[in-house]
């Protein structure tokens, strides 16, 4: 898979680099490009805002460098293989982990990153022309712009691609990939600050372990997201 990411802070996305990404990126699986969108400006300030049209508070993205780069990192791709435009925003459908699935099936993602107000509303229409747009939010409360949005999506769909996890069994297990959360973790010693490990752990016996975790998870969740469960 290639991701490509426009941003004013390209350097926000350093992290991303290390660890996990990090070894999918050395063999290959992943191709992490990330860009400054003042790259495509042209006047001495490399200018990407202006005041918004109508009035009201702050800056808008203009709609130039944004079409620039998409113009270069786009269009030159045959047809078939046009790729998924996400930008993130607060106005976007909210990414869930069967959102994660989804993009990790494709094979170029392109990031836009907003920052102000948000970009000129006229580039979603001209990326609708070069590919897939979404407008994905990470969740309802309010970001400074689509930075951490990004490295929060790249991270989820990242690992689901087949060799940057290790134990693909690990995967199935987690919270959210049985719209469930996960049952409570416990590692030696045994016994800490007077706390012990429950009993059933320490057992051998693999079916009361099975079912006492399946137990916990449906207790959990019904107490910390009842949301997740059916509603009978
Ligand atoms: C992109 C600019 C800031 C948005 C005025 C403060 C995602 N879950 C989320 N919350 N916020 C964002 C997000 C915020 C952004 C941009 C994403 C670009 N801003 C703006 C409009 C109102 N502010 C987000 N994903």
């Amino acid at each position: 898979m290639r991701i490509d990411v426009v941003s004013i802070f390209p350097s926000y996305f350093d992290g991303l680099t290390l660890s996990l990404l990090g070894r999918a990126r050395s063999t290959g699986i992943l191709d992490l490009n990330v860009h400054d969108l003042r790259d495509w400006t042209h006047d001495r300030h490399r200018t990407v805002d202006d005041t918004p049209y109508g009035g009201g508070a702050g800056m808008v993205m203009k709609p130039e460098p944004w079409g620039a780069a998409l113009d270069d990192l786009v269009s030159r791709e045959p047809v078939a293989a046009r790729p998924t435009i996400i930008f993130p925003s607060p106005a976007g459908e909210v990414f869930t982990q069967a959102t994660a699935r989804e993009l990790s099936t494709r094979e170029h993602l392109v990031f836009g990153c907003g920052r102000y107000e948000g970009i000129d509303e006229r580039v979603f229409e001209y990326a609708a022309d070069l590919g897939e747009v979404r407008l994905v939010s990470l969740g309802d409360y309010v970001l400074n712009g689509g930075e951490v949005a990004t490295m929060a999506m790249i991270e989820a769909v990242g690992r689901l691609i087949p060799g940057v996890v290790g134990n693909p069994e690990s995967l199935v297990e987690e919270s959210h990939e049985d719209g469930l959360l996960e049952y409570p973790s416990y590692t030696k010693p045994s016994s800490w600050r007077e706390r012990t490990v429950p009993d059933v752990l320490l057992s051998g016996n693999h079916a009361a372990i099975a079912t006492w975790r399946r137990d916990q998870q449906i207790e959990r969740t019904r107490r910390r997201r009842p949301d997740l469960l059916p509603d009978a």
